[in-house]
């Protein structure tokens, strides 16, 4: 009986919700690092759609801003954005996905915001190209393409030192960015940019982690 009223406190204290949706790269960077701590079973994923033009009532509840991934704690206590809560889960788990300390962490971390930005560059440059025809920036639209292949040649030049690094966030951010070229920007061919970067994308995707978590126009 005391057994059972432990283990109901230990589960309810670490349930917690998370605001998904199948298609987000940034929800992905959730997902993968659930998967690689093992953390699954404590999520409950909420299909929530999340657009910049139409803010959503039910994750504004959680987040004003309305941006997925928002995590819920079985307190109410609300993380967000992805950093923040992928950090959470890795501190949660004990894991080894957020280097504590050294040239490392900075390492990490810096992939992480490589990941990141390039993403808001390319949800930007999806956003400004479903706009009518005949408002859309032509101006913009070269900005994020020229940005967009800039970092993928200067990720393609530090092919080395992500294959010598410990798999962890700034790797998982960087899959989850070209996961997402893949989903939206087919027509970028962006392996032809970066053939080291493609060839370390296609290792990456032989985890299990990344390999369940591919993006899907369902769901
Ligand atoms: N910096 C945020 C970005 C999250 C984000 O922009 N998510 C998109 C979905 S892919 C979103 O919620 N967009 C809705 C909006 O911008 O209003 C993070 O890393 O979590």
């Amino acid at each position: 009986m005391s057994f059972s009223i432990f283990s109901y406190h230990f589960n309810s204290y670490l349930f917690m919700k998370l605001h998904w949706s199948p298609k987000s790269p940034y929800v992905r960077k959730v997902m993968v690092c659930a998967h690689e701590l093992e953390l699954l079973p404590r999520l409950e994923m909420v299909r929530s759609v999340a657009a910049m033009l139409k803010p959503n009532a039910a994750i504004m509840r959680d987040n004003p801003l309305s941006k997925i991934p928002t995590l819920v704690l079985d307190d109410g206590s609300t993380l967000f954005d992805s950093a923040v809560i992928c950090e959470y889960l890795n501190a949660l788990a004990n894991g080894p996905l957020f280097p504590a300390s050294g040239s490392r962490r900075w390492q990490a971390l810096r992939w992480q915001a490589f990941g990141d930005g390039l993403l808001d560059a390319l949800i930007l440059w999806r956003n400004e190209r479903e706009r009518p025809a005949n408002s859309v920036s032509a101006e913009l639209i070269a900005a994020f393409e020229l940005k967009t292949q800039a970092a993928l040649a200067q990720l393609n030049e530090e092919i080395n030192a992500l294959d010598d690094a410990p798999f962890a966030i700034g790797h998982i951010t960087i899959a989850c960015a070209l996961g997402y070229l893949d989903f939206r920007f087919a027509m970028l061919k962006w392996r032809a940019l970066a053939p080291d970067l493609a060839h370390w994308y296609a290792g990456q995707q032989t985890r299990p982690s990344i390999a369940a978590t591919e993006p899907t126009a369902e769901g």
